[in-house]
C-alpha cells in the first residue's frame, strides 16, 4: 500500500485497495486557498504515477466539500496553482477522478468536481456558483464545462442566480451522476469506485463533450432579462458572455474568454464591494461586548400589539419555531390580529415557505392571542409592538414589569423613542432592550439591536442571538432619535427634498438613484410606507426644531389633501385602479412651483450624477457622525444597515464603502461647497475631516 502523504497538510493522499483518496483538509469550509491548490496538485501528481492506484476519490473533511476559492485571497497577488491549470489536469488525468460531494460544493468547488469524470452527492449536498453575489463570474472553468452538462438555460440560471440547488435537482440536470445513500463520503466514494472499476469505467472529460447549443434570440433574452433585474450589476450579464463563449468557440479558447471576462470582474469595483458585503455580513455580529456571552434562552416569546408590527413580528418568530403569545387590549383587536397572523401565514405556505404541516401545527399549537398580561408569566422574551407615545409606552412595560418571570427579557421595537426613558418605568432595566424591525417584519432582513444605558451584556447577546434565530442581520445601535437607519434616512430624505427645492423635481429624483442601484427612489418609498409617517414626524420634530434648519412644504400640501400615496392611489404618484406602478402627477408639480416661488428661488436643473452625487454626500456625511458618536460601532455596521434594511445596492457596498471608493477627499470637497450655500445643514462631519488629514479611509475604522 503506497504510503500515506500529506501536502502541506491541507490535502491528505491515502490509497486503500486501489482506491486513492484524496481528502482536502481545510476548516472551517475546505476553500482552494493556495495550499489546497498546491496540495491538491502534488496528490494528483501522485496519483497518475501511483501504479497501486486505478481510480481517485475526491472529498472534503468535515462538513462540507470545497466551499470555493478562498475569498480572502482576492485582491492580493494571485499565486500558483491557478485553479483552472489545477483542474485541467485533473480533468487530463489517465485513470478516473470522483468527486463525492456534501454539505455545500460551491464556486471553484464545484468547479473542482466539474473537473472530475464523475460526480456522487451524498443526499444533503447542495451545490451552486454562486459568484455573481460576489461580483465575479465562475472562473475555473465552470461556465464551459457546466452548460455542456446541463445545456445553456439551466446554466445560466444556475450562475446567474447564485442560488445553491439540491442533490436531487442537480442529478435531474446532469451536473451529478449519483445520490449516494451513505451519509459518510469516504464510504460513499469508496462504494462508487468500486462499482465503476468493475463496470471498467473509463474517463469521462466534461471539456471534450460537446459545445452547447444556444441561439441569438436566446441570449439576446437572457441579456434583456438581466439588464433588468440587475440594476446595473455586471457579473450576470458577463456569465451570458462567458456562456456564448462555450457555445461559439473550441473548449480551450472558451477558457481563454472565460478567464478574460472573470479578471475583469476581479478588477471592477463591485467585486471590492460585494466581498465587503459578504465579510461585513459575518463581521456585523461579532462584538467584543459579546466574546464567550452565553445568550439567554428564548423558545417563548409575547407581543404586546396585534398590529403591521406586531403581527409581522409574530409571524417572523413563528416561522422560525417559537411559541408566541400575542397580547391586544380587547377581543375585537385580538381576533383582527389572529387574522392577521393567519394571513400572513397562509401567504407563506402559498409562497411554499412553510409546509402544510408546518403551517397547521403553528396555528394549532405555537400560536394564540390573549387579552390578559398575565398570559406572558412564562415567556421568555416580549416585544411591545404598540402606538409611538412614551406615555403609552411605560404603561405597557410597567404591567409587563409586574407579571413577566425574573429574566424575562422585554423589547421595544420603538422606531425613534428613548429606550432608556422606557426601561425606566422598569424595575429590570438591565432587561430592557430595543429590538427594531423594519416593515414586512417577517421579510425585511434588518433589526437593529438598540442597547441603553442599563442592558446587560447577555441580553445584547441574546438580540443577537434571537436575529439569527430568525434569519436576520443584527445590527448593534445606540440610542439616538432614529437610531441609525432612520436617523440617516432623515438627513438624505431632507437632502432629497432641497434639491427639489432648488430645482429637481421628485421624479427625476426617483430615476437617478434607481440609476444608481435603488430599487425604488426616495419619493416611491414614501408614496409605499404613506407619507403620513413623514408628515407625523415633521410635526413631531418641530418644536425642537433648529431654525436654521431648510424644512420643504409640499409633502404638507399633499398630506392636507389626504395623499398620503399607494394607499390612497395618489401621493407624489398617481396610482390609477390599484396599480402598485404609479406616474408623475403635474399638480405635485405645481406645489413645488408654488413654494418655489414664495421662497424666492430660481430653480437650477440638476442632472443625474449630481443629484446622486448630492444624496449619497448627505448619506455619507450623517453616517460618519453616527459611527462617530457612536450610535453605531464602525462603518460597517451603517453598511449592513442600508444593505439590509434601505434596498441600498449591494454592488456599491453599502454608504460607507461607496464613501471611501469615491474617496473621502473628494466627498469632503463636496460637503464644504454645498456648505457655501447651507451651512447649518452641510456641516461636514468631524470625522471625515480627521481621515482625510490623516489620508485615512472609513474601512480603516471596521477592525
Ligand atoms: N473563502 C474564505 N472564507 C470563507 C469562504 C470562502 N469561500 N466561505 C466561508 N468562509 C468563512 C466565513 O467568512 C466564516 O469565517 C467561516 O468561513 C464560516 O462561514 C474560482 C472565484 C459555505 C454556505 O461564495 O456561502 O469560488 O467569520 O459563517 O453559515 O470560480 O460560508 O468564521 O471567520 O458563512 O455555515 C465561491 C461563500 C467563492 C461560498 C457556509 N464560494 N461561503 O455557511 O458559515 S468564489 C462562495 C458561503 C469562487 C471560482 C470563484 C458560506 C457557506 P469566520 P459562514 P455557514
Amino acid at each position: 500500500m503506497t504510503p500515506t502523504n500529506s501536502y502541506e497538510s491541507a490535502v491528505d493522499y491515502d490509497v486503500t485497495d486501489g482506491v486513492a483518496v484524496i481528502t482536502v483538509q481545510n476548516p472551517p469550509v475546505n476553500a482552494l486557498s493556495v495550499a489546497v491548490r498546491r496540495g491538491l496538485d502534488a496528490a494528483f501528481a501522485q496519483f497518475s504515477t501511483d501504479t497501486d492506484a486505478k481510480i481517485a476519490v475526491l472529498i472534503g473533511e468535515g462538513r462540507t466539500f470545497i466551499a470555493g476559492a478562498d475569498i480572502k485571497e482576492f485582491g492580493k497577488p494571485p499565486q500558483e496553482p491557478r485553479l483552472p491549470d489545477l483542474i485541467q489536469r485533473i480533468e487530463n488525468s489517465e485513470k478516473p477522478v470522483i468527486a463525492v460531494l456534501h454539505g455545500t460544493a460551491l464556486g471553484g468547488g464545484l468547479e473542482v468536481a466539474l473537473g472530475a469524470h464523475y460526480r456522487l452527492a451524498l443526499p444533503s449536498a447542495k451545490v451552486g456558483l454562486p459568484e455573481v453575489t460576489l461580483g465575479l463570474i465562475p472562473g475555473a472553468g465552470g461556465t464551459q464545462r457546466l452548460p455542456r452538462l446541463t445545456g445553456v438555460d439551466a446554466a445560466l440560471s444556475l450562475m446567474t442566480s447564485g442560488r445553491p440547488i439540491k442533490a436531487e435537482e442537480a442529478l435531474n440536470l446532469g451536473v451529478i451522476d449519483q445520490i449516494s445513500t451513505e451519509t459518510d463520503p469516504k464510504t460513499a466514494g469508496l462504494a462508487y469506485a468500486n462499482q465503476l472499476l468493475a463496470t471498467k469505467a473509463t474517463v469521462r472529460r466534461v471539456g471534450e463533450m460537446p459545445a452547447p447549443l444556444v441561439t441569438a434570440t436566446e441570449l439576446a433574452d437572457w441579456r434583456s432579462k438581466l439588464t433588468k433585474k440587475s440594476r446595473g450589476q455586471l457579473s450576470p450579464l458577463a456569465c451570458v458572455d462567458a456562456v456564448e463563449a462555450a457555445a461559439t468557440l473550441d473548449f480551450a479558447s472558451g477558457m481563454t474568454r472565460e478567464r478574460e471576462l472573470f479578471m475583469s470582474m476581479l478588477a471592477s469595483p463591485q467585486r471590492a464591494a460585494l466581498i465587503h458585503a459578504f465579510f461585513a455580513e459575518r463581521k456585523v455580529s461579532k462584538l467584543p461586548e459579546l466574546q464567550g456571552m452565553d445568550a439567554r434562552s428564548v423558545t417563548k416569546v409575547g407581543i404586546i400589539g396585534g398590529g403591521t408590527m406586531g403581527a409581522g413580528i409574530a409571524v417572523s418568530c413563528l416561522l422560525s419555531g417559537l411559541d408566541v403569545t400575542l397580547i391586544e387590549r380587547n377581543e375585537d383587536a385580538a381576533s383582527t390580529a389572529k387574522a392577521t397572523v393567519t394571513r400572513l401565514l397562509g401567504d407563506s405556505l402559498k409562497r411554499g415557505k412553510i409546509s402544510e404541516a408546518k403551517h397547521n401545527a403553528i396555528l394549532a399549537e405555537s400560536f394564540r392571542t390573549n387579552i390578559d398580561y398575565a398570559a406572558l408569566s412564562q415567556a421568555d422574551l416580549v416585544i411591545e409592538a404598540v402606538f409611538e407615545s412614551m406615555e403609552v409606552k411605560h404603561d405597557v412595560f410597567r404591567q409587563l414589569d409586574a407579571v413577566c418571570k425574573p429574566g424575562a427579557i422585554l423589547a421595544s421595537n420603538t422606531s425613534y423613542l428613548d429606550i432608556n426613558e422606557i426601561a425606566a418605568a422598569t424595575n429590570r432595566p438591565q432587561d430592557v432592550i430595543g429590538l427594531h424591525f423594519f416593515s414586512p417584519a417577517h421579510v425585511m432582513k434588518l433589526l437593529e439591536v438598540v442597547v441603553p444605558d442599563a442592558t446587560a451584556p447577555d441580553v445584547v447577546a441574546t438580540g443577537f442571538a434571537l436575529a439569527k434565530t430568525l434569519n436576520k442581520i443584527a445590527v448593534r445601535a445606540g440610542v439616538c432619535d432614529g437610531f441609525i437607519g432612520n436617523r440617516i434616512l432623515a438627513t438624505y430624505r431632507a437632502a432629497a427634498d432641497h434639491m427639489v427645492l432648488d430645482g429637481a423635481s421628485p421624479y427625476d429624483i426617483d430615476r437617478a438613484l434607481k440609476a444608481f442601484g435603488f430599487a425604488m427612489g426616495p419619493f416611491e418609498v414614501s408614496d409605499l410606507a404613506g407619507l403620513d409617517i413623514g408628515w407625523a414626524t415633521r410635526k413631531r420634530k418641530a418644536p425642537t426644531l433648529d431654525p436654521r434648519a431648510r424644512v420643504a412644504k409640499f409633502a404638507d400640501r399633499l398630506c392636507e389633501l389626504s395623499r398620503f400615496g399607494q394607499k390612497t392611489s395618489r401621493g407624489f404618484y398617481i396610482y390609477a385602479d390599484g396599480s402598485r406602478r404609479g406616474s408623475p402627477d403635474a399638480e405635485v408639480l405645481q406645489f413645488i412651483e408654488a413654494e418655489r416661488g414664495e421662497l424666492g428661488i430660481t430653480p437650477q436643473k440638476m442632472d443625474d450624477e449630481t443629484i446622486v452625487r448630492r444624496y449619497m454626500a448627505a448619506m455619507i456625511n450623517e453616517g460618519a457622525k453616527v459611527v462617530a458618536e457612536g450610535i453605531a460601532q464602525r462603518p460597517l455596521d451603517v453598511d449592513m444597515t442600508f444593505l439590509s434594511g434601505y434596498g441600498f445596492p449591494r454592488h456599491r457596498g453599502g454608504p460607507m464603502h461607496y464613501a471611501d471608493e469615491i474617496g473621502l477627499p473628494a466627498i469632503l470637497t463636496d460637503l464644504e461647497r454645498y456648505a457655501q450655500d447651507d451651512a447649518y445643514f452641510w456641516q461636514p462631519s468631524q470625522l471625515i475631516r480627521d481621515l482625510v488629514a490623516k489620508g485615512q479611509t472609513l474601512s480603516s475604522l471596521n477592525d
